[in-house]
């Protein structure tokens, strides 16, 4: 283990144990697992296994994985509750198959109204990755462990491996700052290492692929050496479209909205995507916010989200989006089911 007074800072060495034994797959784990192709494995022996990415709303999570993973399957913004459904990334490098598992960030607080059931949807989420999987790493800002951290630590299962992930260095000016943070860390939990870093930063990531793969079991892969994500085109369409909701929309609106894709057909022989999307809002007042001045804000919402769908498919994008009002679906199990979610 290393210890907080040498912490696995960027640029440091660290050594690692190897962890023991991996525990045993839960069923819908099974069914996304049976849902991925063999092939593509390397000679030898291989490692391969699940990596959770667990914390409060808006710690980086998904900005972790896409970088871990080099390419983006998980949309991220500077608003909480981007994330609504367990996103796997996956990076093959050398003999080691990573399987990142990003989730919600777990919710503590109930600021909006109306929104009960989704906000239990979130955390029921969270809760069933953390049972199936061989580390997790738990993110938390670098230098800040407030009440809402906590609860995601408990919630934890003892006996895996936890890695104290402290993000956002880039923010605290003098490193030093953070060792007294660090030790009391320690003092909280038994961490099984501590890796503060920027999200962003490549070296940082690769330097984390290091450190966790002593801890994965030797096993064959579940994917494909190229895959990236288990989620369909058309489930990573509708979440850009959500991306550039979030971003381009005030601050009450994206906790209240949710996107539907309607069609998504593939023509000219595959040259082209033809996709038909509605944003679903809780009031008419809603509405005309993601509509914006002459449809202006609409406009390049979908303009944004379909540059982003034609970058990552390679593919020409036909994008139409569309605006309705559905009082009450984040209050609504049924609704929310019926919207995807789990
Ligand atoms: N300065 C800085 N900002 C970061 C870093 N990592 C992530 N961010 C920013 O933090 C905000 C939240 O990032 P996300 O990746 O969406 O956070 P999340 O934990 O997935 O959020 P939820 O899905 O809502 O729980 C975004 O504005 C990111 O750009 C980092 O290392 N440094
Ligand atoms: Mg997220």
């Amino acid at each position: 283990m290393t210890l907080p007074n040498e912490p696995n800072l960027p640029d440091s060495e660290s050594e690692n144990e190897t962890a023991d034994g991996a525990p045993s797959l839960q069923p819908d784990l099974e069914a996304m697992l049976a849902a991925a192709r063999p092939g593509g494995q390397p000679e030898g022996p291989t490692r391969c296994g699940l990596i959770a990415i667990v914390g409060r709303p808006n710690v980086g999570k998904s900005t972790l994985m896409n970088s871990l993973i080099g390419q983006k399957v998980s949309i991220t913004s500077r608003k909480a509750q981007t994330t609504r459904h367990r996103i796997t990334g996956i990076a093959s490098d050398g003999d080691t198959q990573f399987v990142f598992v990003d989730t919600p960030g777990f919710q503590t607080r109930h600021t909006v109204k109306g929104t009960a059931a989704l906000n239990r949807n979130l955390n029921k989420t969270v809760q069933s990755v953390l049972g199936d999987v061989d580390v997790v790493l738990f993110l938390v800002d670098a230098g800040r462990f407030g009440l809402d951290d906590a609860k995601v630590l408990s919630m934890i299962p003892k006996g895996k491996p936890v890695f104290l992930i402290a993000n956002k260095l880039d923010l605290i000016h003098r490193r030093a700052d953070l060792l007294p943070w660090l030790k009391q860390m320690q003092e909280r939990h038994p961490f099984t290492e501590f890796v503060p870093l920027q999200a962003t930063r490549q070296a940082d990531t690769e330097r984390l692929l290091g450190i966790i793969r002593p801890y994965l079991p030797e096993q064959p892969w579940f994917y494909d050496a190229d895959a990236l994500t288990d989620r369909s085109d058309k489930f990573l369409a509708a979440e850009l479209i959500r991306e550039k909701l979030f971003r381009l929309t005030g601050d009450e609106l994206p906790y209240t909205s949710t996107v539907q894709i309607d069609k998504y057909e593939e023509v000219e022989g595959g040259r082209l995507n033809r996709i038909a999307a509605t944003i679903i809002v809780e009031r008419d007042a809603h509405k005309g916010m993601v509509i914006g001045e002459s449809g202006e804000r609409l406009k390049r919402i979908s303009t944004e989200a379909r540059t982003e769908m034609e970058r990552l498919t390679g593919k020409k994008v036909f994008l139409e989006v569309w605006v309705k009002v559905r009082s009450g679906w984040a209050d609504d199990e049924h609704r929310l089911k019926s919207y995807g979610y789990e």
